[in-house]
């Protein structure tokens, strides 16, 4: 069993702007959701929460919330050293912001991210919105497949749900060295086997063990829940 008393892990969200990254981050660390007006984060913000994983200890969770608008800052590597998990974030009502997740993923590379050693997830936000939807579940799950992104989830700051349970599980995740090799080695299966379609199992492949992206019933639309993604 894995030893985690004690360890800190360094998280960060990157996404657009405006799509939810504090908010996420508020309802995690302090379980407060402030939606009514949109205040963009200035640069980088810190919050920190400690997690129970049971059986196996507590693990404190630096995060970093850092701005949409930091995409082209020339601190961008500074803030990126020594992230252990990326949340790569985007707005399910707002398909643009799934695609500028591809800009992301280029500074990712451009600063010798490493799959194998940080962990990534794709989450998709503002779940609360269903009735506002327009990135489909299969465009979600197309972009995890083409970055072999192991780890996907569908939040909602303003409901809470799933927030806790995507932390955890990129922690346990990523405290687990025989997850990490799984997506080492789909990754080299995908390279040496780029003609063919990936073959294996979804029961080996890592993605079989991040919860499904839920669906569910429509919620009444709330003309107050957002400033900026209600368009
Ligand atoms: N309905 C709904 N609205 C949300 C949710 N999360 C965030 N919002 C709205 O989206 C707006 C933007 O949220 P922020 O968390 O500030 O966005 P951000 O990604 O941190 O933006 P930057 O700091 O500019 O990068 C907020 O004003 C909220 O109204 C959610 O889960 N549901
Ligand atoms: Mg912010």
């Amino acid at each position: 069993m894995v030893e985690i008393d004690g360890k800190q892990l360094r998280v960060a969200l990157i996404g657009a702007s405006c799509i939810g990254k504090t908010c996420i981050i508020k309802r995690f660390a302090e379980n407060t959701f402030h939606g009514s007006q949109y205040v963009p984060t200035p640069g980088v913000e810190f919050l920190s929460r400690r997690l129970t994983i049971k059986p196996i200890g507590t693990v404190t969770l630096i995060i970093l919330d850092v701005a949409g608008a930091a995409l082209t800052s020339k601190m961008i590597d500074i803030y990126f050293h020594g992230i252990d998990i990326f949340l790569l974030t985007y707005d399910m009502t707002n398909a643009t912001s799934l695609q500028e997740l591809r800009r992301w993923m280029e500074i990712l590379a451009k600063n010798g991210v490493d799959k194998s050693e940080a962990s990534i997830a794709l989450v998709g936000s503002k779940g609360d919105l269903e009735h506002l939807r327009t990135v489909r579940l299969d465009n979600h799950s197309r972009f995890a497949q083409e970055f072999n992104i192991p780890l996907s989830f569908l939040v909602s700051a303003k409901s809470g749900e799933s927030v806790l349970t995507c932390f955890s599980k990129c922690a346990i995740y990523h405290l687990n060295p025989e997850a990490k090799q799984r997506v080492k080695e789909h990754a080299v299966l995908q390279s040496t086997n780029a003609s063919k379609k990936a073959t294996t199992p979804a029961q080996n492949h890592p993605q079989a063990m991040t919860n499904p992206l839920p669906t569910r019933s429509q919620p009444a639309p709330d003309p107050n829940s957002t400033v900026c993604s209600v368009q």
